[in-house]
């Protein structure tokens, strides 16, 4: 093949959000849009990280995923790249490309230094809907904001990028490996299959022999609801091949490049067939639900854990996880290094840390600030409340890890008792925890697509308003006298403890003195207009009160929110789209 350069001029608003750059499908079809980004990247990275180097190129299979993979290809070839490795078809889940960048080996003993993973993540797909690209460093982890912030900037000043034109575009639907010569040498394609790497990976973490046993068990139920998503493949793979789960405990686990038109998002408004088949909602279903029920969103990388008729809040979840893991789980059986959660994720995590004396950290929303403590050793769990869970056996937050992390919380409660009536349920393990380390009461408010100058507005206002306390608990005690007092107010910014790097404007909070919260901040993973999202926390101690219904425990904070922030007045909405 030979090498061609393009001339090209800059796209307004290629900033890489929270997790990568996500626009609608049109947008990225834009000529030389996705080709401006991509060489930017390369033009982002040091030149080892180019020149004669592996890289990963797959992502979740969403519609525009095999055209954008071609051009990355023939991209990647003439920026004197030396390999790029393709899941089959395509497909990667977000946590797969994470194990593939660290544990993969070429035949010829090449390990990649980054990969291009394409997704929108729990954003919807199709023609009319979102695509997204980002890329992950050699840790197998997002580029940190230096590299993210360096790509934007070339976005802004791109002149031209490098193309192989003439390169066939190749098969990825076989496995194999196809060698071109280039005017720099060899160029390989390496299609392999998507799921190996990460199923031994997992075998190395979890006991898969006891999981296989609870699953086998008559007294248990499962169900795994991928969304339509690229977690069908390992969940075929995983659940029904490696642990004996039956084919009809898996909904939608065959990936679609629309979703199947839904929302590929692991919460109780979008994961509506598994919600319904949990018996969380009154419907016909005549079946007495599953003991143990579980989704992905479209990339693989969250999940949502439920009991038969309960829900585990995510901030939950990995609470509890981290306070089970070194009995449960072999891979943390020398004890945990640490523990981190996102700040607008409830502090249940903390009283774990406290508890079992373990290094804590709070980061700013997004996974790429757990990398950094995971490469220093210090954090081995983290999670965030956005249905994100994940340990430091990758560099992404990993939803199958997250199932069997609970899975293999069930089959060590229970393994003394499986086969004889009782079975120690996930309800119990959650009202247990409460009643040991007390309940976090939590919820989110999503107002999705909101005129992005009101959005602004509003959280200028906030950022004012906490700049004094008396002020805010003068308007807080108007609206409801019998809530303690917020003690503080502050624009949540983060210094990064391993490469002192400061994150600023990471949402405004609000902290009462009893614990509870209020959080609030713009989302940076939308294609259009604006989200805010307001978080809102409560701590309680007392085990009588801990088995309250959590929408009216939390009544009177989020009148307090709504009203404190004038969340109607700026953005004319009576409601949030989504309740989480
Ligand atoms: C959201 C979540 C955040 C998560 C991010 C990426 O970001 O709140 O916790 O890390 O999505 O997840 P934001 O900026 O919209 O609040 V994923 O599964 O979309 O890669
Ligand atoms: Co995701």
């Amino acid at each position: 093949f030979t090498v061609s350069k393009v001339e090209t001029t800059p796209f307004d608003g290629q900033k890489p959000g929270t997790s990568g750059l996500r626009k609608k499908v049109k947008v990225f079809m834009y000529p030389n849009y996705l080709h401006n980004f991509v060489q930017s990247t390369f033009n982002a990275l040091s030149d080892d990280k180019v020149k004669g180097a592996t890289i990963v190129v797959s992502g979740d299979g969403r519609y525009f995923s095999k055209e954008a993979i071609q051009i990355i290809i023939k991209m990647a070839a003439a920026n004197g790249v030396r390999r790029v490795w393709v899941g089959q078809n395509g497909l990667l889940s977000t946590p797969a490309v994470s194990a593939v960048i660290r544990e993969r080996v070429g035949a010829d003993g090449s390990k990649a230094s980054g990969a291009f993973i394409l997704t929108a993540s729990h954003n919807p797909g199709g023609p009319h809907e979102d695509f997204g690209i980002k890329y992950n460093m050699e840790n197998g982890g997002p580029a940190p904001e230096a590299i993210t912030d360096q790509i934007y900037e070339n976005t802004k000043t791109i002149k031209e990028y490098f193309i192989a034109e003439d390169l066939p575009d190749v098969d990825i639907s076989t496995i194999g490996v196809t060698s071109l010569g280039g005017p720099e040498g060899e160029f390989d394609i390496d299609v392999f299959d998507s799921t190996s790497d990460y199923v031994k990976l997992m075998k190395s973490i979890f006991d898969f022999e006891s999981i296989r046993k609870l699953l086998a068990s008559p007294n248990f139920t499962f169900c795994y609801d991928a969304l339509h998503g690229v977690a069908g493949a390992y969940a075929k793979r995983i659940f029904v091949e490696e642990l004996g789960a039956h084919e009809s405990s898996l909904l939608n686990c065959t990936p679609k490049e629309d979703f199947g038109g839904g929302h590929p998002d692991p919460n109780l408004t979008y994961a509506k067939e598994l919600v319904e088949r949990m018996g969380l909602v009154k419907t016909n279903y005549q079946d007495e639900p599953p003991e143990f029920g579980a989704a992905a969103d479209g990339d693989a990388d969250r999940n949502m854990i439920l009991g038969k008729r309960f829900f585990v809040t995510p901030s939950d979840s990995v609470a509890i996880i981290a306070a089970n893991a070194v009995q449960a789980i072999p891979y943390f059986s020398a004890g945990l290094k640490g523990v981190a959660r996102s700040m607008p994720t409830s502090a249940a995590l903390d009283v774990v840390a406290k508890h079992l004396n373990l290094k804590f950290f709070e980061v700013p929303t997004g996974w790429k600030f757990f990398g950094n403590l995971m490469d220093a050793g210090l954090c081995s769990i983290c999670g965030e409340e956005s249905f994100g869970t994940g340990s430091d056996h990758i560099r992404e937050k990993d939803g199958i890890w997250a199932v069997l992390a609970w899975l293999s919380i069930l089959a060590f409660r229970n393994s003394d008792n499986l086969n004889e009536g009782k079975l120690v349920t996930v309800e119990d393990i959650v009202r247990e925890h409460w009643a040991t380390y007390g309940r976090h009461f939590y919820t989110r408010y999503d107002y999705e697509n909101v005129d992005a100058g009101a959005a602004k507005e509003l959280m200028a206002y906030l950022v004012n308003l906490q700049s004094s306390l008396p002020d805010v608990n003068k308007i807080t005690k108007g609206i409801r006298s019998d809530l303690p007092d917020i003690v503080q107010a502050d624009e949540f910014e983060y210094k990064d403890p391993v490469d002192d790097s400061i994150s600023k404007h990471q949402g405004v909070r609000y902290l009462f003195e009893d614990g509870s919260r209020l959080v609030f901040r713009l989302s940076g993973t939308g294609s259009e207009g604006a989200t805010i999202r307001l978080y809102i926390e409560q701590y309680e101690k007392d085990s009588s009160k801990t088995g309250r219904d959590s929408q009216e425990a939390l009544d009177p904070l989020v009148e307090v929110a709504l009203k404190l922030s004038k969340m109607e007045e700026f953005t004319g909405r009576s409601a949030p789209t989504v309740i989480t």
